[in-house]
């Protein structure tokens, strides 16, 4: 298989925002009267901001709240969220990701991320990734979140190749299941179930790698 393109989930594969997200959620769950720790805070990779304090709420069992005061609580959380991205430099980008863009533009290979954040431009402005990248999806575009195969397939539209000349890298199980069930040769970062090549850490992230695991 040629590779053409491919896709970056982008918290947890270019960068550690998991910590930010945590930070931001803990604050807010608390108000309402949970509790979350780390261990809990894997259930909320790669899902949404809605699903994620419907967990927390579920969690903690709190039906009590009205629709107005979810989006309250979750709007105070996005702001809480990019406060702390303020604080985002280049320095920031995980070990590996961008020695491996630069072999992808070079080996003219498009790069476009399939991030669910609504906060993806802002975050990769922030790294000075934007000029390397050729696309992002917009999750507002697609009906369905991970782990529904959407924002890979649009991720893959975006840049004009089609899915079977696509891979692509999650450090979540949730994107994993999207990659798969949209065919995609899927890469996992970290102790994930089912990826079709799975490596501990973005460092050791290289097309040579791919490529042999693609064989
Ligand atoms: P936002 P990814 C996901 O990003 C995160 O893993 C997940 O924890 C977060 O809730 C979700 O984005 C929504 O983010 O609140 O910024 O829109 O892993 O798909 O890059
Ligand atoms: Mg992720």
């Amino acid at each position: 298989m040629e590779i053409k393109a491919v896709l970056f989930d982008l918290d947890g594969v270019i960068a550690d925002t998991a910590k930010f997200h945590f930070i931001a959620w803990k604050t807010i769950a608390k108000e309402v009267g949970v509790e979350i720790d780390e261990k809990f805070n894997e259930k909320l990779k790669g899902v949404d901001r809605v699903l994620s304090f419907e967990r927390i709420l579920a969690h903690g069992n709190i039906t009590s709240l009205t629709e107005e005061e979810k989006e309250y609580y979750r709007t105070k959380k996005n702001n809480l969220y990019k406060e702390l991205l303020k604080k985002l430099t280049p320095d920031d980008v995980l070990p590996g990701i961008v020695d491996l863009f630069n072999e992808l533009i070079d080996n003219n290979i498009k790069i476009s991320i399939a991030s669910i954040s609504q906060n993806a431009p802002y975050i990769l402005e922030k790294l000075n990734l934007l000029e390397k990248i050729d696309a992002i999806a917009d999750p507002k575009a697609v009906k369905n979140s991970k782990p529904a195969p959407d924002i890979f397939l649009k991720a893959a539209e975006m840049v004009g190749v089609d899915a079977c000349n696509c891979v692509a890298i999650e450090d979540a199980e949730a994107g994993i299941e999207a990659i798969n069930r949209a065919e995609i040769f899927s890469i996992g970062v970290g102790d994930l179930f089912g990826a079709d090549l799975l490596v501990d850490s973005t460092g050791e992230l290289n097309l040579d790698i791919i490529r042999k695991a693609l064989k």
